[in-house]
């Protein structure tokens, strides 16, 4: 049966006869010099990849004899490779990056797969079995590639009961009760799929962070974690809770001043690198959300990352310190939080420290303006934090493909050195010339049988991890790959799925939160509509502080005359923004209040504009129900029936987010629905 377990990594053989005949020809015979458990998995992956594409047994061998020849390894570990010379060509890759090239050499015709590293070799051996996967000509390959980003990072926000924080797709991966003596075939599943996707670090545990990880019971689970991961690539980092002197240490304290807080953590770090010695480092959440941190001693965010990294910097592991942090004594506007907390301390900060901002400055709304943060911190290397898992996306059961949101941060223009200092050139570290650079990912992945709950959301994992490796990719390109790998190649299925991918997010945005609006889910579990959320603890746990309906009109004033967190973006940014006619009208409710008859671009008023995006949002997702009706034929199924059947959830809510948010502003609005369109109920 077809359950999706197998991801994008399924092998089946490839059905262009033309396509078929060129690879068999090519690659008569396959040769994989090296015997490293890195190398072995190359020589599983090329087996079982080419037994599958080829339709036929492939042996792969140390040495050769045929004329066509697939050639795979590093030159200090081939001498076949060797002989190629590629030299030059090797060093412009790096440590990571790989060569695929066909080349002819002693009256042989080769297709080499070269890199530095053994791990090179891997990652270069899935972009080869990708060619074939998508049905590529592989005749006069030159390809070269490295990676953007330096470490290509899954957050994981699992608990050590194995419940995952805002995780939709079952219960956690790791099943510490069976570690570390059981490795479930699943983890070596998890740590391919990751490799061939290029991202090579894991933070197994939740940034609500449970001192007990550290303990040695856990570190010994971790560790065969750690070994099970290592032939992949995969780096492992935890999260270090900021009071765990206290809580394991039995210390009276947890100040990061404090010569015996240091000691410990010292001695801690010591511990940890002893069971695993190429140990990440800490992913750190701080005074954020009621989470322990250096504040709680008078203390600053740099003074706790800094006495952390001193433990890890001789060992080589990093601090990835987030920014997102909640003062919970300033009654000022939640968007400006992390940036008054963090631009000051730009220039404080170890050298193994990174600072890891979300992607906008609220949290994992369906759209955000770029984090603030970006471009104003130029000494301190920034981690870029996605979320993969769909929060705020309508979660387990919508369709919502996330490249074109991930790309829409990252092609932001800071303007931090002028024209063109995008978000992106900011996270790979070329625009202030950083060598460390990171993105990190929080992951959608669980227990269900197809790892996503959503079929859709393994699009979003694989997205990420492409756009990590580089980030210059196209939304349209990684569908693209995706549909062909996980589906078919069939033109008609690529071109209706990728329509539906392409537009899928916009609906989202559409249904939930058009124009800006922000942040009015329903309460805690952030699925549904609730925009009529008041009186909590805390006026920013509210709707009704985010959207700011009232009789006159709808939107956060963030301009000089509101909250005025418009003024910590560039000069070039506030200008643009600042003025409601020149501001994008997919952020004008974030930074504006504007009237209800206000005239927008498409000459409809403010009101009526927002019940016409509600609309297209449920009108979106019936398109979407009609194409993958249309697809039945072409679809095993089970994922058919699967994802049909989430369609259905999906456009129920979508009506339930138009109905409730329309009947709920028209309180303030006092208007009609516009004449043609669908009534609420
Ligand atoms: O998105 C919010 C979530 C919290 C999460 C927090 C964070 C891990 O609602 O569940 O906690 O952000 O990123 O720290």
């Amino acid at each position: 049966a077809e359950d999706g377990y197998q991801l994008w990594q399924r092998y089946n053989q490839v059905t262009n006869k033309g396509q078929l005949k060129q690879y068999q020809q090519l690659l008569e015979e396959v040769v994989v010099q090296g015997n490293s458990p890195t190398l072995q998995i190359v020589k599983d992956e090329l087996q079982t990849g080419l037994g599958g594409l080829l339709g036929k047994t492939t042996a792969v061998k140390e040495s050769g004899g045929k004329k066509n020849v697939l050639l795979a390894g590093t030159r200090n570990g081939s001498a076949l490779v060797k002989a190629l010379g590629l030299e030059e060509d090797l060093k412009a890759v790096g440590p990571e990056g790989y060569l695929l090239l066909s080349q002819k050499a002693n009256g042989k015709n080769y297709t080499v797969i070269a890199a530095n590293s053994d791990l090179g070799v891997l990652y270069g051996t899935f972009h080869f079995l990708r060619l074939l996967q998508t049905q590529q000509d592989i005749q006069r390959l030159a390809v070269k590639s490295s990676p953007k980003t330096k470490l290509r990072i899954l957050n994981h926000w699992d608990n050590l009961d194995r419940t995952v924080e805002r995780g939709y797709a079952g219960f956690s991966l790791w099943d510490w009760h069976k570690l570390p003596d059981y490795i479930d075939q699943r983890y070596l599943d998890y740590a391919r799929a990751n490799a061939s996707i290029g991202i090579n670090g894991t933070v197994l545990t939740n940034v609500n962070a449970n001192s007990l990880v550290l303990t040695p019971e856990y570190l010994k689970k971790v560790t065969a974690l750690a070994n099970a991961f290592r032939p992949y690539g995969l780096k492992v980092y935890l999260t270090a809770r900021f009071s765990s002197p206290i809580e394991i240490g039995k210390l009276k304290t947890a100040d990061p001043l404090d010569p015996a807080v240091k000691a410990w953590w010292q001695k801690k770090v010591e511990e940890i690198y002893q069971y695993i010695p190429d140990f990440g480092g800490f992913l750190v959440k701080a005074n954020s959300e009621g989470q322990p941190g250096p504040q709680n001693y008078g203390r600053t965010h740099a003074d706790g990352a800094n006495m952390l990294a001193d433990a890890l910097s001789p060992k080589g592991g990093i601090v990835m310190w987030r920014a997102f942090v909640y003062d919970n004594n300033v009654p000022d506007d939640r968007a400006k939080q992390a940036y008054s907390e963090f631009k000051p301390l730009d220039g404080t900060f170890r050298k193994n420290v990174m600072v890891q901002v979300k992607n906008g400055a609220i949290d994992f709304q369906p759209r955000e303006p770029f984090h603030p943060l970006f471009g104003a911190m130029p000494k301190t290397p920034l981690v870029m934090e996605f979320q993969i898992t769909q929060e705020y996306l309508g979660q387990g059961t919508h369709l919502a493909y996330l490249a074109p949101m991930f790309k829409e941060t990252l092609e932001s223009d800071t303007y931090a050195q002028g024209k063109g200092s995008t978000v992106a050139k900011v996270v790979d570290g070329s625009l202030n010339g950083h060598s460390l650079s990171a993105m990190a990912g929080v992951a959608n992945i669980g227990t269900d049988r197809n790892w996503t709950s959503h079929p859709f959301g393994q699009a979003n994992w694989y997205t990420f991890g492409r756009l990590a490796w580089d980030h210059s990719l196209s939304s349209e390109q990684i569908a693209d790959e995706w549909i062909r790998m996980t589906f078919s190649n069939e033109p008609k299925l690529i071109s209706e799925v990728k329509n539906m991918m392409m537009g899928s997010r916009e609906a989202v945005v559409n249904y939930m939160t058009p124009l800006g609006l922000h942040h009015i889910m329903g309460w805690s579990h952030h699925y549904g509509p609730g925009p009529w959320i008041k009186d909590k603890p805390r006026a920013d746990w509210t709707s009704v502080y985010f959207h700011r309906a009232d009789e006159k009109g709808l939107g956060f004033n963030r301009t000089k005359t509101g909250s005025n967190a418009l003024a910590q973006y560039a000069p070039e940014v506030q200008a643009q923004w600042q003025d409601p006619a020149t501001c994008p009208e997919k952020y004008l409710l974030w930074f504006h209040h504007v009237a209800w008859d206000q005239k927008l671009a498409s000459g409809r008023t403010l009101w009526d504009e927002l019940c016409y995006k509600y609309t297209a949002g449920i009108d979106s997702v019936k398109a979407m129900q009609q194409t993958w009706a249309g697809l039945a034929s072409q679809v095993d199924p089970e994922r058919h029936k699967q994802v049909s059947t989430f369609l259905k959830i999906q456009h129920d809510d979508a009506k339930w987010w138009r109905d409730a948010c329309l009947l709920y502003f028209q309180t303030f609005s006092k208007k009609p629905i516009p004449a043609g369109l669908e009534k609420p109920e």
